[in-house]
């Protein structure tokens, strides 16, 4: 059964696979995306090691001379996905490279996570310590940049201006800073949304949300994408657990990558730190026991709690005290409680009367942050609660297929079929029960 599945999960990477790098799915994302690629080397690192440094490799392509790491690298043209190249126009920029077309935003920094994990499985351990020095300058200059612009007033914690930065789109997170966005209900969109015309409408975020996403995008380009002018006027300036989170991590296996490479780690040791008291000290919900994002226009924390929420168990953030509260909120109606019916951890809090089982961000299961729930729990001995996630992230695909997320509690699939990060995940989990396997044999 496992080897089928293994064979299932294999054949969507190769059918989104280019040669050069992998589509996060076949129509609806054509481009590469940042963190996407990330997660499907981490797939791929087991039994595929060059394609899984190729991957990386392919992304940097894109990088921007000021380190800025782009989150959609557009290698070839599409008609099926919007927006293109030209609504980003980020030649305005003299960073931006010339030699391949990208947007003018980023996503999770989970890259130097990816590149770790390449060089712990890798096949060939001499390429995979070449790979690391070829990668280590590129992955310095990428979490310099964040650092440097995102975070001017040096606390620890970096800032996103866009929700599409975040990685989950239309998550109830963004409802109120989108809010001081005023948009026109009943003007039609000046442009034309492909996403609508490839999976059910229904799923998505609205026209409304894109909307203002796009007035977000005309707000950076009227900038020239210089970084103090957009943070001087955008409305959308947020400091999210998720993307600390995943960059406290990545600076910690940066390190790991600079003591491979003959390179100092302790400048990476010192920014983990900062950023992991940082998120212990700002972003923790005392009264609730979760983390939640904090919103710089209003200087206030938004009081909103998503899957995302949980997360920090990833990068090791919490006490031991803020792991059993933590623990206590997943276990429960809110989010995922052991024994009810309930595949893997929703999106979003169930409780909440703005809960989808179907719509994007706004409730659905979603591997990645599944995946980095179950690495979490499992680095805090929850192993009764990682075993569950563990358990979905293979009977989702096996049962449903390989989609983009799925109903938390029937479990059938949404969004993209033929989703990669799905299958990359999987083949992660299933391979690493291998490995534990072999060892306790
Ligand atoms: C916008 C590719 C990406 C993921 C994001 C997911 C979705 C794009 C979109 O698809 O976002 O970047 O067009 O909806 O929200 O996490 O990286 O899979």
């Amino acid at each position: 059964m496992e080897e089928t599945l293994i064979t299932r999960a294999q054949a969507v990477l190769e059918q989104n696979w280019t040669g050069r790098f992998t589509r996060p799915a076949p129509r609806l994302y054509p481009h590469q995306w940042s963190w996407d690629a990330a997660f499907i080397a981490i797939g791929y690192a087991h039994r595929l090691q060059a394609r899984a440094e190729q991957e990386l490799r392919t992304l940097f392509t894109g990088q921007w001379r000021n380190g800025l790491l782009p989150h959609i690298v557009y290698h070839e043209p599409s008609a099926t996905y919007f927006p293109g190249p030209e609504i980003w126009d980020v030649r305005r920029h003299p960073a931006a490279p010339s030699a391949v077309a990208t947007s003018g935003i980023v996503q999770p920094p989970n890259h130097a996570i990816a590149a770790w994990h390449i060089y712990r499985h890798a096949q060939d351990r001499e390429q995979a310590r070449k790979f690391l020095q070829e990668l280590y300058p590129r992955l310095k200059a990428w979490h310099d940049y964040l650092y440097r612009e995102r975070d001017p007033a040096g606390e620890g914690l970096v800032y996103i201006r866009h929700p599409w930065e975040s990685g989950m789109d239309n998550a109830p997170l963004w409802d109120e800073p989108l809010q001081r966005i005023t948009v026109d209900p009943k003007r039609p969109l000046p442009f034309r949304r492909m996403d609508k015309q490839v999976v059910n409408p229904a799923d998505r975020p609205t026209d409304a949300d894109y909307a203002r996403y796009l007035q977000l995008v005309a707000l950076f380009r009227a900038a020239n994408y210089e970084e103090a002018r957009i943070r001087e006027h955008c409305p959308f300036l947020v400091q999210d657990v998720l993307f600390n989170t995943l960059l406290c991590q990545a600076e910690r296996d940066l390190a790991r990558i600079a003591r491979v490479v003959g390179a100092d780690p302790d400048q990476h040791e010192a920014r983990a730190e900062r950023t992991a008291q940082a998120i212990n000290q700002k972003l923790w919900d005392e009264a609730h026991g979760i983390y939640v994002d904090y919103d710089l226009r209003t200087r206030t924390p938004i009081d909103v709690h998503v899957a995302a929420g949980f997360v920090p168990l990833f990068a090791g953030i919490p006490s031991p005290e803020q792991a059993r509260r933590l623990c206590t909120y997943l276990n429960s109606t809110s989010f995922c409680r052991l024994g009810d019916r309930c595949y893997a951890v929703p999106s979003y809090d169930k409780q909440k009367p703005d809960f989808s089982r179907r719509r994007y961000w706004r409730g659905p299961v979603w591997i990645n942050i599944n995946w980095l729930l179950y690495r979490g729990l499992e680095r805090y001995g929850a192993q009764e609660y990682a075993a569950w996630i563990r358990d979905a992230i293979i009977d989702l695909p096996r049962l449903y297929d390989f989609y983009e997320y799925y109903d938390p509690e029937i479990g059938c699939g949404h969004g993209a079929a033929g989703f990669s990060w799905t299958a990359a995940l999987l083949l992660d989990v299933l391979y690493a029960g291998r490995l534990e396997a072999n060892r306790s044999a």
